[in-house]
């Protein structure tokens, strides 16, 4: 703070589902009226900038499409998509005091009538703030005995992959990447998605080091690379399996670490021995020699870095994509290199007491008083539509409570969730900041908070530092923070328990678990106290203080946190549950070699947009500006659109079995043979009212069940 200037600046945290968490100042102005934001300098990830989507977040923040009151749909009018602007119509606003009570009292005679589990949360990512992903409204919802909600739209395949290998989500720091000489960004589109990794690549390229990008589409970090391999999505295990046959074949692999690091070497080795580069190059479409020499290049370079993230996971055989992949860097011993080594994420490193902030116990004190079931966000179409028509299911849901997400738009099967979503006996409260794909079909809609008007504590899942972030303004209208919405509505439930009471100020000190002494009794955080906090904004984690001093090597020794305390290679645990204890390719049930592909022969991408985050950001006209060039577009390759009579800009339907988007053909040479693509996008704002996700399917993933947005077959026809 400046002793002189009337402005404040204040620390705040970038809450979007994003690896890079950001460290960010915002300057407000003494009128309260934040005026500038900037990544902040002295956080060694952010170093000083934030992307384009949040450079201009106060376009956001003081957006005059915010939702800024309390809402209730009026009487007569029926769910379903709004015309753009025109939302408003369809409701009247409302005092907070007249919806929390409304809520209540409908949330018990739903509760009361068919069962706690007839509610049912849906949350994700819109905040990843410790506080405002999870806390309050766990316990509101574990209290109330509703549902749980599986949270498995993003993650969950790698997630449950890379910890049968190696025990916890932990990987190579970003800062460390500098320190490569050869970089596979893995199914990871840094440049879009990541890309305070960026200039650490840059550095470690201008040191010699080399950058392949295994992507089936050619991403703005493909084009950047040295060499782009343009694999067919969902063969990634056969590359990794083909990699190590070559490796092995060639006596590349680190004998030495293998001994001391792992378990079921031979096995894995053994199943290697089925992947022959020629097998793989017709599965990849690579050529053997290919396979061949990026095998070579990754085995005889020092250090080797792989930077995965969530895109090779979301296909329905992602699980052994991930394990297949992850398992590379100890077959070379790449982990014993600073810069060497893999990273999918980071988020295994933050130890917060989850249990504190949760309290999952509550369930017992709920008139369910038993753990409730599980649903699983990924077939929302299903669990709306479906459930509770078998005897084993429980009650049908009759509650919907959505908040930090949007699963109008993001969700898969989309036709499924929106005649879900449509139920007039369906009450649905939907919590955000702008009307969305969602709110459209909501009976009330309450107005939440930026992370510039709320207090929250983060980590992050591309680096080490627990951050601070601070409120910098008071909230626009009658916004109210998550937190504050659950505290409010256990109390008109009559939920008596003081833990309903807790401050965010308190709920910080029990995710840090402070001590008397002041420290974090949290693994990786005794050093932590909120003082230090307080007056630096970030902290490193235990054991990644000063990048220099102590470089941080992990999986390189030591007993891993695994069953056997080792690298696993093969799976004792799968094996028991009846899975293939081994990685594998095994083709998704929608892709060229299925039975599906004579009537849908094209493998569809529906990927994230490089300007927006997800569905956030969509709505506003900056940044719609900067994602133009790729609107509406169906990118095709030549082939395919010669096959069809599809001419550049040609009118498309994009078609299954399960609905149908219009796009604009546009043949750029961004996708191989066979594979098509186009963008998440706001389902309202295009002509039919659906997105990519009209085609995407409920099937779910070989680990983890997690969504297979990239095992989608279409076919595609002139319009
Ligand atoms: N700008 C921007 N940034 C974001 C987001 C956003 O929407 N926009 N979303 C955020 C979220 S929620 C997440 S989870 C992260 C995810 O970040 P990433 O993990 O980078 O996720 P994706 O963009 O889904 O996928 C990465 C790449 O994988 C490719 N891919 C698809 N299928 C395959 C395959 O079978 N094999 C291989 N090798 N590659 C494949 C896609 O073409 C894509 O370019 O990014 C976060 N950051
Ligand atoms: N086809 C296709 N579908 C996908 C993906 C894909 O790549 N392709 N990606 C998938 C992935 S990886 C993910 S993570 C999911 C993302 O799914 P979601 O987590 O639903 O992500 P968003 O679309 O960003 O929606 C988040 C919503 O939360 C709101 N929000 C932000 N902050 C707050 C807050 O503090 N409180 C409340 N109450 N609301 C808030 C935002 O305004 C926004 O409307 O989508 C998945 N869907
Ligand atoms: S979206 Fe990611 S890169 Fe952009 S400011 Fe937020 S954390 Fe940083
Ligand atoms: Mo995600």
């Amino acid at each position: 703070m400046d002793a002189v200037s009337p402005f404040r600046v204040v620390h705040a945290v970038c809450s979007h589902d994003c690896p890079d968490s950001c460290g960010v100042l915002v300057t407000v102005n003494p009128e309260g009226r934040a005026v500038k934001i900037q990544g902040d300098p002295a956080h060694p990830v952010t170093q000083g900038f934030l992307c384009a989507k949040v450079a201009k977040y106060l376009d956001r923040v003081y957006s005059p499409e915010r939702i800024l009151y309390p809402l209730k749909r009026k009487p007569g009018v029926p769910k379903g998509p709004l015309r753009k602007g025109y939302e408003q119509e369809a409701f009247e606003r409302i005092s907070w005091d007249e919806a929390l009570d409304s809520i209540a009292t409908r949330l018990m005679q739903i509760s009361n009538e068919h069962g706690p589990e007839s509610i049912l949360p849906y949350s994700y990512a819109g905040t990843i703030g410790v506080l405002g992903y999870g806390s309050m409204d766990r316990r509101f919802f574990h209290r109330l005995g509703a549902s749980r909600l599986d949270r498995t739209i993003c993650s969950e395949a790698g997630g449950v992959a890379w910890s049968l290998v190696y025990g916890k989500k932990i990987g190579i720091a970003p800062e460390d990447f500098r320190h490569s000489k050869l970089i596979l960004a893995w199914g990871s589109n840094i440049h879009g998605n990541n890309v305070h990794l960026w200039p650490f690549i840059e550095q470690a390229r201008r040191d010699g080091a080399r950058l392949i990008v295994i992507d089936p589409y050619r991403t703005r970090t493909a084009a950047l690379a040295d060499w782009h391999i343009s694999i067919r999505p969902g063969t990634d295990a056969a590359l990794a399996l083909g990699m190590m046959h070559v490796i092995l074949n060639e006596g590349l692999e680190d004998r030495a670490y293998i001994a001391e690091m792992t378990q079921g070497f031979d096995r894995l080795a053994e199943r290697a021995r089925e992947y022959a580069p020629q097998r793989v190059a017709a599965l990849t479409g690579m050529t053997a020699a290919e396979i061949e020499q990026l095998a070579r290049e990754y085995a005889t370079t020092h250090p080797t870095a792989i930077r995965l993230n969530y895109g090779v996971q979301r296909s329905e055989n992602g699980g052994a994509n991930i394990r297949a992949i992850a398992m590379l860097p100890a077959i070379t011993g790449a982990w014993r290199h600073r810069g060497g080594g893999a990273v999918l994420s980071t988020s295994g490193a933050f130890a917060w007491n989850r249990q504190a902030l949760e309290l999952p116990n509550l369930q017992f004190a709920s008139p369910l008083g038993r753990e409730a079931r599980l649903v699983n966000m990924s077939t929302l179409g299903h669990a709306l539509i479906e459930l509770g028509s078998n005897p084993d299911d429980g009650p049908p849901v009759h509650a919907l409570f959505v908040y930090n997400s949007n699963p109008g738009a993001v969700a898969p099967n989309q036709n499924a969730v929106r005649q879900g979503l449509a139920r007039p006996d369906l009450f649905t409260v939907a919590h955000d900041l702008f009307f969305t794909d969602t709110t459209d079909y909501a009976d009330c809609i309450l107005p939440a908070t930026t992370f510039l008007e709320h207090i929250d504590i983060q980590g992050a899942y591309g680096h080490y530092f627990a951050q601070l972030s601070r409120q910098a303004m008071e909230p626009l209208g009658e916004a109210r923070p998550n937190t504050w919405l659950f505290s409010q509505l256990a109390q008109r439930m009559g939920f008596s328990e003081s833990c309903f009471r807790d401050t965010p100020e308190e709920m910080i000190r029990q995710a840090l678990a402070i001590g008397p002494d002041g420290h974090s009794a949290n693994n990786g955080m005794e050093h932590i106290t909120l003082e230090e906090l307080e007056k630096r904004g970030h902290i490193p984690l235990a054991f990644h203080r000063r990048p220099g001093e102590h470089p941080f090597l992990p999986n390189a020794s030591g007993s891993l946190p695994t069953p056997s305390g080792k690298v696993e290679f093969y799976s004792e645990s799968l094996a028991a549950a009846g899975l293939d204890p081994l990685p594998a390719f095994n083709p998704p049930s929608e892709s060229r070699w299925s039975a599906a592909a004579n009537r849908y022969p094209l493998e569809f991408l529906g990927r994230k947009a490089d300007n927006y985050m997800n569905s956030t950001f969509a709505n506003l006209d900056g940044h719609r500006k900067f994602e133009a060039r790729t609107a509406n577009l169906l990118e095709m390759h030549a082939g395919d659109a010669q096959s069809r009579s599809i001419a550049e800009g040609d009118q498309v339907r994009v078609f299954n079995a399960r609905g149908a988007i219009y796009l604009t053909a546009h043949v750029n040479g961004s996708v191989p043979p066979g594979v098509v693509a186009a963008r998440l996008d706001w389902a309202k704002l295009s002509s039919e009212g659906v997105n990519v996700n009209a085609l995407t399917s409920e099937r779910l993933t070989d680990l983890g069940a997690g969504a297979t947005f990239y095992s989608t077959l279409v076919e595609v026809a002139k319009a």
